[in-house]
């Protein structure tokens, strides 16, 4: 066996072999858990199983970073505040080619690797799409050998779990470490120290940052596989950790009670991933959080360059970051604050450095979801930032004067200080100002970002603003997730589509092939089966895998409209009710998604979701022709059991609303029709796959613009929509919730009168195109045609070509030539 490792020491890679894996597996049941194969339990052998498949990425990790470093290459960072990275084992079993091996391996001890893989915990550190997009990044980054990391929070609860009691969403805490966490590496030596509160004073021209308080950012590092490249990068995720530093004076007083109290207090920093909610504005612990990963991931990346350079003078050289959305832009005034105060490089050159150091990803369009921080609360904890902040902003609005404009009203708006009542710091424009380049998510979102929220900016630098639209991983989203759809896709145009899905072109010249057309609905016929299975089995509803799965799964959000699905769906129940003879096409409604646990109006929707559900479910006159399910506690691994089984995928926001959807990209990749409007990456899904294989409605964001313009108004939509007005009355009357008959006059009004997000508007256009859709399934050649054509030409997706992109046009950073 090659040691690639290239040390003096004899090492001998696991070979291979069912057998080896079988030995490795048992090796690490019995001496790194305790366990003799006869007492072991399910979780004990999924850990033993992680700990043997570890071993197996080390090698190609470690000696990835060693290239790096010889190399000195150009490095992406990639600050996120949420990885929602999905289980591992499967995954990586995938990515070293050894999935097969391993079942073997388990089933001659007489375990099923299936079994076990569904015990390994799905830790939700991230709300939705934006932490999902940072993980399919990181395995493409991965794939790709582009050098780089991630760095982000370990938290100690994820996501919450989501029960559902009584139709309404109800959260329990997600203690996701509990269980262990074996694929992590502790880094006890990494350690930084993370400064907050006190004040500054000036020597002179230096500014002193005397802080107040104290706490320790220890390192879990996670490999992360690349597929079948004997490589692997890291994401590191800090945790907060009072040390030993904590607690010297209350020691000394004797108080050790106290000192543990402070102990846990300073340990809150990590303790709880925040929710993508309103109510989370104005939360120092948030402001906090932010600051601790933004401090610790650049005291490392400084520490790193320094280590092979002597100097920082060619920093931005040797380095890029990347700040998701706007959470970690304090890393600019940190960079700044680094630069000046602890090397003493001057402020032109700290600044010019900075900007050509952070690249900054916008991942929405509306106004009000733009970070701002209270001046007042930012003075507090961070006293030298925001004094950095104002200075930047002192250059900037300068620069605006002399060679922008001297319109007030414009300098008003882009000063990175919004005035009135309360102050606040615009995490969005400083993250503009301090970047070199800044990206949208999707080129509709691209060009509203620059007609739109960043309009004066994109006057002030033109150049700074381009499109990177997001991909998701076919390793995770077909090879994990649609274990038969992988297989023939390698029986017909090979293996390769993993790492290039360019490949499936090739499958457009067998697209006529009557094995392959027959094999596409059997696919997703045995896919549906296993979603029917889970649902059975959790909520004891029995699906009918021949009905059309019709899916919208996503966070809860007013923008998002699952309201508009839930109009639409009683509206062909009354249909269906009144024409029970007609040859209706069986439909399965299936719903998912967490609402932020204050945003009422969402939690409102989950409850009207699954009252619906209730009264549709039991409702015998319609012969099990409809059914409504609400799946609970959405997740990456639900994802991937939902995903694959679905007919359509429902991408049914506002135009001009989501930034771009990814769960969009998934659906049609594993061969489900989009039913979807006009928003973010849908309309690049329909340039892609022709309007004959997708379904869109609905007002376009002109159209939208236009109503808010000249005035919309919904209660007259209600009043001359007969459908509409029956399906409004019936649910205010209490029709689905008789126990609570006023239950949902909130929810209705509010949409009577103002409907924000023109549900009605849509509603017409939405149950036509429905039926469209009922038509098209009848004809189940039609539909199998438009799936292969959704399938075949979703190969820009990628999230390969995204990270390609970014490397290139914002990172200019190369892929290693791994030995
Ligand atoms: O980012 C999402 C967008 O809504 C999607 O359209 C887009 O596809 C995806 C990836 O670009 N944004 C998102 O998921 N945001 C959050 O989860 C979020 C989390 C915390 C927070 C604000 C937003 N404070």
């Amino acid at each position: 066996m090659v040691n690639t490792l290239n040390t003096p020491f004899s090492y001998n890679r696991p070979e291979n072999t069912t057998d080896s894996l079988k030995k490795a597996i048992v090796y690490k049941l019995i001496f790194l858990i305790g366990r003799s194969p006869e007492e072991a339990s399910q979780r004990d052998w999924l850990n033993a199983t992680l700990y043997a498949v570890r071993d197996l990425v080390t090698e190609g990790w470690i000696s990835t970073a060693r290239q790096a470093r010889k190399d000195e290459t150009r490095r992406v960072y990639y600050l996120s505040m949420e990885f929602l990275m999905g289980r591992t084992l499967s995954n990586a079993l995938i990515s070293e080619g050894v999935y097969n091996l391993a079942k073997e391996a388990l089933s001659e001890l007489n375990v099923d690797l299936e079994d076990v893989l569904e015990k390994e915990v799905d830790p939700g550190l991230g709300n939705g799409g934006l932490g999902r997009l940072a993980a399919c990044f990181m395995d493409s980054i991965a794939t790709l050998a582009i050098p780089g990391m991630g760095y982000g929070i370990r938290y100690e609860y994820g996501m919450f779990q989501q029960h559902i009691e009584d139709g309404r969403q109800v959260e329990k805490p997600d203690a996701w470490l509990e269980k262990g966490s074996p694929w992590e590496f502790i880094r006890p030596s990494k350690r930084f120290n993370i400064h907050f509160g006190g004040h500054i004073y000036f020597e002179g021209k230096k500014c002193i940052w005397e802080n107040a308080e104290e706490i320790t950012a220890l390192a879990y590092d996670q490999m992360i596989p690349g597929y079948n490249n004997e490589s692997a990068t890291t994401l590191r995720l800090w945790s907060a950790n009072a040390g030993e530093t904590f607690n010297l004076a209350s020691f000394n007083r004797g108080d050790y009670f106290h000192a543990i109290e402070e102990k846990s207090s300073i340990e809150n920093v990590s303790r709880v991933l925040y929710p993508d909610d309103s109510t989370t504005a104005g939360r120092e612990l948030r402001l906090r959080q932010e600051y601790f990963l933004v401090s610790a991931s650049l005291q490392d990346i400084i520490k790193r360059h320094k280590r092979t350079h002597e100097t920082l003078d060619n920093l931005a050289d040797k380095v890029a970051i990347h700040l998701n959305d706007t959470h970690p832009a304090l890393a600019i005034p940190e960079l700044m604050y680094i630069l000046i105060d602890q090397e003493g490089y001057s402020w032109q050159k700290a600044w010019d450095m900075c900007r050509q150091v952070f690249s900054y990803t916008c991942h929405t369009l509306m106004s009000e979801a733009l970070e701002t921080w209270l001046v007042e609360m930012m003075a507090k904890i961070l006293p030298r930032h925001l004094q950095i902040i104002f200075e930047i902003n002192d250059y900037f609005l300068e620069y605006v004067r002399t060679y922008v404009t001297t319109d007030n009203d414009f300098i008003r708006r882009v000063s990175l200080i919004e005035e009135g009542d309360t102050r606040k710091v615009r995490m969005g424009w400083l993250s503009v100002v301090g970047s070199h380049k800044v990206n949208g998510v999707a080129a509709i979102h691209s060009d509203l970002m620059v007609s739109s929220t960043f309009a004066d900016f994109a006057r002030i630098y033109p150049e700074r603003f381009t499109n990177v639209t997001n991909g998701i991983t076919p390793r995770r989203w077909i090879a994990v997730a649609n274990p038969d759809l992988s297989a023939l896709f390698d029986k017909y145009i090979g293996t390769e589509w993993r790492k290039d899905l360019a490949q499936l072109e090739n499958l457009k010249a067998h697209i006529q092939d009557p094995e392959l057309k027959k094999a596409i609905p059997e696919i997703k016929r045995k896919n549906k089966q296993r979603l029917a299975n889970y649902v059975k089995q959790e909520l004891g509803i029995e699906l009918d895998p021949n009905a059309l799965f019709d899916v919208q799964v996503k966070r809860i959000h007013e923008y998002k409209r699952q309201i508009l699905n839930v109009l639409h769906i009683v509206a062909r129940y009354n249909e269906m009710l009144a024409n029970p003879e007609k040859d209706w096409t069986p439909r399965v409604f299936i719903l998912a998604g967490k609402a932020a646990s204050a945003y009422t109006a969402a939690k409102q929707t989950i409850n009207l979701i699954n009252d619906v559900a209730n009264i549709i479910n039991n409702d015998g006159r319609l012969q099990g022709r409809l059914k409504v399910v609400f799946i609970p506690n959405y997740s990456v691994s639900l994802a991937q059991i939902i995903i694959p089984a679905a007919d359509i995928s429902e991408q049914i926001s506002l135009a001009g609303t989501e930034a771009s959807g990814t769960s969009n990209m998934k659906f049609a990749l594993n061969g489900a029709l989009t039913l979807g409007t006009l928003d973010g990456a849908n309309v690049e899904i329909l340039d892609n796959v022709g309007q004959d294989n997708i379904f869109i409605f609905g007002n376009t964001v002109e159209q939208v613009e236009e109503l808010r313009r000249n005035g919309y108004h919904p209660f007259d939509i209600y009043q001359s929509d007969a459908q509409l007005r029956e399906v409004i009355d019936q649910i205010n009357s209490g029709r689905f919730s008789p126990k609570e008959p006023t239950r949902y006059h909130d929810l209705l009004n509010s949409l009577r009168s103002y409907d924000y997000y023109q549900s009605f508007a849509d509603f017409r256009s939405y149950v036509e195109m429905q039926k469209v859709v009922d038509e098209k399934y009848k004809n189940q050649d039609a539909w199998v045609e438009s799936a292969l054509q959704n399938i075949v030409n979703m190969s820009f997706f990628s999230s390969d070509r995204t990270i390609l992109e970014y490397a290139e046009k914002i990172w200019k950073i190369e892929p290693l030539k791994l030995a």
